[in-house]
């Protein structure tokens, strides 16, 4: 009797232990555009608590900087040339291993709220999912036309974040409390075209916010960046509207490039609140520490860093993305330094849900990292980007990324030489990447080592000089891109 006594408990205990996954992923989150991450400006107390009640990277990247390829990445732990979703425009193969997709199958309740963005305009529910509420592209953030779940297509009056939450919660709470969940909440903000909540549009309005320094320090890098100061993605261009003359390099325009970076900041506000409002029912339903916590933004963004806005290319701010994770069971106030990856996410979460793990992954888990330490993680990894006809202002991109090194190349696609220089710098030393040192012949060799290395990671994910397909680089060219995509 006692046995059976124990053996129940044992069983109670292991089925109570499954935990649910709560997976906030914002769009386009630079990490220095929250509190924990050291915004002196953006005040994220919700967020932080997040951060110190749990795990916060300090260095996590993304394998590609651009919304589709690295969403997909986050779900299935493998890059893009493999999972194949390699531009904004390519749905999520339905027959391809994702890490919701199998919760699912271990039995847990699964749910997306909010931007997908795999498969520009397709808002249908996708397989793995019991609950799939999305739209078209990009959304807006006010009145947004909502597909609820394949039953129903309406326009949902009021701002994207907090309608966003809503659903979210109205799912939550249908829950049973015997069955693990694992639901998405896609935010849009921050992403473009910038448009806070009206309570928050002249939060930062005090805030000088000038272009960065290394705006005007381009004589060491390739041409192609000062090509693309007067486009889409240059700091005299449109500025995703919030220039209405453009390109306009006078330096008074730099007020245009302020109110863009404050209405960027003022949709990270509402997040917070969003924040706040899953982790109160979370408390109140005692899930909170049964429930693993994910904050992460899916690519970087550059804010006027070497005269660029958006991503795609392999400099900091487009790689660098927030990730915060709130689960006891990793610790508290942990800052892991290491370099984790976008593809870690589907290994790390299946391993922490004890669900079976994917049959083929780029990534690693972090779990034991996090816990314990783990000797043997990473210290390389490699990023890739491939040019886009639709925006053309950033060439093909290859890239290794060291703890201290990194080395980016643009091939041309055909195979032939590179035609633009290429770029290295020494991150300890340099971390806001100043100094192009691929011209000193006192680092030639260290060059060397590196391209090798570089070879030796592609190769890893089935990468050589043949199979590495892309498109050919037409260069950077000055029109807009197709109104419908931007
Ligand atoms: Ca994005």
């Amino acid at each position: 009797m006692r046995t059976l006594f124990f053996l129940l408990t044992a069983l109670t205990l292991h089925a109570a232990s499954k935990p649910n996954v709560l997976f906030i992923l914002c769009d386009d989150l630079r990490p220095d555009a929250l509190g924990c991450y050291g915004s002196k400006h953006v005040k994220t107390p919700n967020i932080d608590r997040l951060a110190s009640e749990g795990v916060r990277f300090a260095n996590t990247f993304c394998t590609t900087s651009l919304c589709s390829p690295s969403r997909a990445s986050i779900l299935s732990g493998l890059y893009a040339h493999t999972h194949g979703v390699t531009n904004n425009f390519t749905e999520y193969p339905d027959s391809m291993p994702s890490f919701p997709g199998l919760l699912h199958e271990a039995g847990y309740a699964t749910a997306y709220f909010g931007k997908y963005h795999m498969g520009e305009n397709n808002d249908d529910p996708r397989p793995g999912f019991d609950m799939f509420i999305t739209h078209k592209g990009q959304g807006s953030y006010f009145d947004t036309e909502w597909n609820l779940n394949g039953k129903e297509r309406k326009v949902i009056k009021g701002y994207y974040t907090t309608v966003v939450t809503d659903l979210a919660l109205d799912w939550l709470k249908q829950q049973s409390t015997e069955k693990p969940w694992c639901a998405f909440i896609g935010q849009k903000a921050p992403h473009s075209f910038y448009t806070p909540e009206e309570k928050y549009a002249h939060a930062f309005d005090d805030v000088r916010v000038p272009y960065p320094a290394t705006a005007f320090q381009l004589d060491d890098k390739p041409a192609w960046l000062k090509q693309r100061l007067h486009t889409w993605h240059g700091i005299y261009g449109p500025l995703f509207e919030w220039r209405k003359k453009f390109p306009d390099d006078r330096p008074e325009a730099v007020k245009d490039f302020e109110n863009m970076v404050h209405g960027y900041w003022g949709t990270v506000l509402s997040v917070d609140d969003s924040v706040a409002r899953v982790r109160a029912w979370l408390e109140e339903t005692k899930q909170l520490d049964n429930t693993i916590i994910v904050f992460m933004g899916d690519n970087g963004l550059l804010e006027g860093e070497h005269g660029m806005v958006d991503k795609r290319t392999a400099h900091e701010p487009s790689l660098r993305i927030p990730l915060v994770v709130r689960y006891p069971a990793l610790g508290a106030g942990k800052v892991i330094e290491q370099q984790a990856l976008t593809v870690d996410m589907a290994p790390s979460l299946l391993e922490l849900c004890a669900a079976p793990a994917l049959p083929k992954s780029h990534g690693k888990s972090w779990a034991k990292l996090v816990q314990s330490g783990d000797p043997a993680w990473r210290t390389s990894w490699f990023y890739h980007y491939n040019y886009e006809k639709q925006f053309p202002y950033t060439p093909n991109v290859r890239a290794l990324r060291t703890d201290r090194w990194k080395y980016i190349h643009y091939p041309h696609g055909d195979g032939s030489a590179d035609k633009h220089l290429s770029e290295l710098y020494d991150l300890q030393a340099d971390p806001g990447e100043t100094k192009n040192l691929i011209a000193d012949p006192q680092l030639a060799s260290t060059i060397t080592e590196l391209k090798a290395e570089l070879a030796k990671l592609m190769l890893a994910t089935g990468l050589d000089a043949q199979t590495d397909k892309m498109p050919l680089d037409e260069g950077v060219k000055s029109e807009l891109p197709d109104a419908k995509i931007r």
